[in-house]
């Protein structure tokens, strides 16, 4: 019987307040509100290319800016996921994918390796977009990588928008992630070490 790959996290300091539902065998179907528009953009294109039934909730000091947001959304999703996952069993892990936008190209690769590292290269020029500071977005992406613990390597190979950029990263991610939490026919932890880290509680 297929696993129920479903899983929430709420995360709640003096600076945010954040609820996080993710479905990893989904359909894309997405309920985002985080106050920041492009936030909910991005975020709604990587549930929905990644095929994730995605619900975030969020309170936060916008009042100060959009950094603790973002950051705190990226990591309640990927907490979320990182639940989801269990013990990684019988998942494809790696994933990789190009997605373009008009005129923009973005690589992503993918390792659910129960380990968080990021490298981000964005090369975003506008100040912000929608409300998110340019500078967020690929900490958005780092974060998420950090608390879903997975390596993660994305680079915009070109473009001339930075909305298309950003857009077309998430969308390449979207598509690494949606290979990589795939299930395959090996009912074991792909991993020689025969494990990916304890699952969070
Ligand atoms: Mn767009």
């Amino acid at each position: 019987m297929k696993p129920d790959r479903t899983a929430n996290a709420e995360r709640t300091t003096r600076e945010t307040s954040i609820r996080a539902e993710v479905t990893v065998d989904g359909s894309g179907r997405t309920e985002i509100r985080t106050g920041v528009g492009f936030l909910d953009h991005l975020l709604e294109s990587l549930a929905r290319h990644a095929r994730l039934d995605l619900t975030v909730e969020a309170r936060g000091d916008l009042q100060v800016d959009d950094h603790h947001t973002a950051e705190d959304c990226a990591l309640t999703l990927g907490e979320a996921l990182d639940r989801a996952l269990g013990e990684r069993r019988g998942i494809a892990r790696f994933g990789w994918a190009y997605a373009p936008l008009d005129e923009s190209l973005a690589r992503a690769v993918v390792d659910l390796s129960g380990r968080a590292y990021a490298d981000v290269s964005l090369g975003l020029r506008r100040e912000s977009i929608g409300g998110l500071s340019c500078e967020n977005v690929p900490h958005v992406l780092r974060s998420l990588a950090t608390a879903a613990r997975l390596t993660l390597h994305v680079e915009v190979i070109k473009g001339a928008n930075d909305h298309h950029r950003a857009e077309a990263a998430f969308k390449a991610v979207a598509l690494a992630l949606r290979q990589a939490v795939q299930i395959t026919p090996f009912d074991d932890v792909p991993s020689t070490k025969g494990t990916l880290g304890k699952p969070r509680e």
